[in-house]
């Protein structure tokens, strides 16, 4: 018989590498942990276990945004005359998908905020002065036939006589009710100045009939919401509406560009108001107009173009303390998702796969106008579409050579090479 002794060192081999050596206990695992590891972390290491998962790609809150051109709106062959923006969230009703929006159709563009001195009846400051709000149906959601005006301009001095514009809309109890900005001077005439009011209807077609007055105070002067209301779109919860609203604040009349935004929350019995403000507003420290939608228990909401926390989604199992939830990429401005359980008062919010947005600046200098577009993602509880989880997105070069730098900072940049080159 052979002595099994040749054999020890192959046996020693394959014990070797069947079993490694274990790993250190204290070290950050390489398979990514499930909930937060019991060992010492740093800050960044320690927050992934605040997200709903630790991945983005598995991160019911996050997602990619696509966008798709809308079908059915005629722009005038971009001369500027004729804008669509900030639409409301699509509802359905009998099989159609209904949406409202601000419609300017004025015989000049836009002079600007900064002019509003010169607007007249028929020369609009700003893409929203001198607008209606009107809608529009479909049944794919893709292409849209505009059906006519929703809520006219009343007549002077009826609130938002000069003005309506940037309307969400609420089903309450079997009737329809449109809150949108009301305007009795043109925008930039002292500010962005407007409350918000509501209009209301037994039918989405209409025919609507204004409140004509103001659903929530403005802040008392000093406090951060004191002269205007914006983008009020509308929740309901613990049997009542929530109203979520934008202001922008800290502009004074001598300092206008040190302004900072905040969304507030309103809460009423009724949809007429009054809306009691809640104690804690504002309840986000960024973003601009207001995207906010049942997930889960709570309420998330996208936030965008301001403040430190932009461009991020968050949620808040009671509405008011909204925590990051997410980091994302082109997220869609003025977003209004479709979200069948706004107001149904669910605790068991089901999230948004798509929904309307819009583009503004759209045409040739002094031609600026606003269109419209669809959005499509996956911000729902379930993941309808993992391809919309990929955290990488691919733009073309064009894209970061368009932000190019001013003759300007040209001239700057010269300026500085020129003194770092003589040290
Ligand atoms: C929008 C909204 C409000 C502002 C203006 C028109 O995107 O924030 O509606 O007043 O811009």
């Amino acid at each position: 018989m052979k002595s099994p002794l040749p054999l020890l060192p192959a046996f020693l081999l394959v014990l070797f590498f069947a079993v490694p050596c274990s790993a250190d206990a204290s070290v950050f695992p390489h398979k990514m942990p499930t909930g937060r590891p019991d060992i010492p972390l740093s800050s960044a290491a320690d927050r992934m276990f605040d997200y709903l998962a630790p991945r983005a790609q598995d991160n019911p809150l996050f997602s990619q945004f696509k966008y798709t051109r809308l079908q059915g709106f005629d722009y005038a062959n971009g001369d500027g005359t004729v804008s669509r923006r900030d639409p409301s969230r699509p509802i359905l009703v009998d099989g159609s998908y209904y949406i409202y929006y601000t419609k300017r159709d004025t015989i000049v563009p836009p002079i600007g905020s900064h002019r509003a001195a010169e607007a007249t009846d028929e020369i609009p400051s700003t893409d929203w002065d001198l607008c209606e709000i009107w809608y529009a149906t479909s049944t794919d959601g893709f292409t849209w036939k505009e059906q006519g005006v929703a809520v006219p301009r009343p007549p002077q001095p009826e609130l938002g006589w000069r003005s309506v514009s940037t309307p969400d809309v609420l089903v309450w109890q079997g009737k329809y009710y449109l809150y949108y900005q009301a305007f009795n001077e043109p925008s930039g005439t002292k500010g962005d100045w407007c409350p918000v009011t509501v209009s209301w209807a037994d039918s989405p077609t209409g025919p609507w009939t204004p409140i004509g007055k103001q659903v929530m105070e403005f802040g008392q002067k000093g406090e951060w919401d004191q002269d205007a209301q914006h983008d009020p779109q509308p929740l309901v919860r613990d049997g009542k509406i929530h109203l979520y609203y934008k202001a922008a604040y800290n502009k004074w009349p001598d300092i206008r560009d040190q302004y900072a935004v905040g969304n507030g929350l309103g809460i009423a019995d009724h949809p007429f108001g009054p809306f009691a403000k809640h104690p804690l507003n504002p309840v986000v420290n960024s973003g601009h107009e207001t995207i906010y939608f049942p997930f889960k228990e709570g309420i998330a909401t996208i936030l965008l173009k301001d403040g430190n926390e932009r461009s991020t989604v968050q949620y808040a199992a009671d509405g008011v303390n909204f925590e990051i939830a997410s980091v994302i990429s082109l997220g869609p401005n003025a977003g209004a998702p479709y979200s069948p359980d706004a107001f149904t008062d669910t605790k068991d919010g089901r999230g948004i796969s798509w929904g309307l947005s819009h583009f503004v600046g759209v045409g040739e200098p002094g031609k600026r106008y606003s269109i419209m577009a669809r959005f499509d993602c996956d911000l729902t509880v379930d993941g309808q579409d993992p391809s919309l989880k990929n955290s990488r997105v691919g733009l073309p070069p064009e894209v970061y050579f368009n932000q190019g730098l001013s003759a300007s900072q040209r001239a700057l940049i010269a300026t500085q090479n020129d003194q770092e080159l003589s040290r």
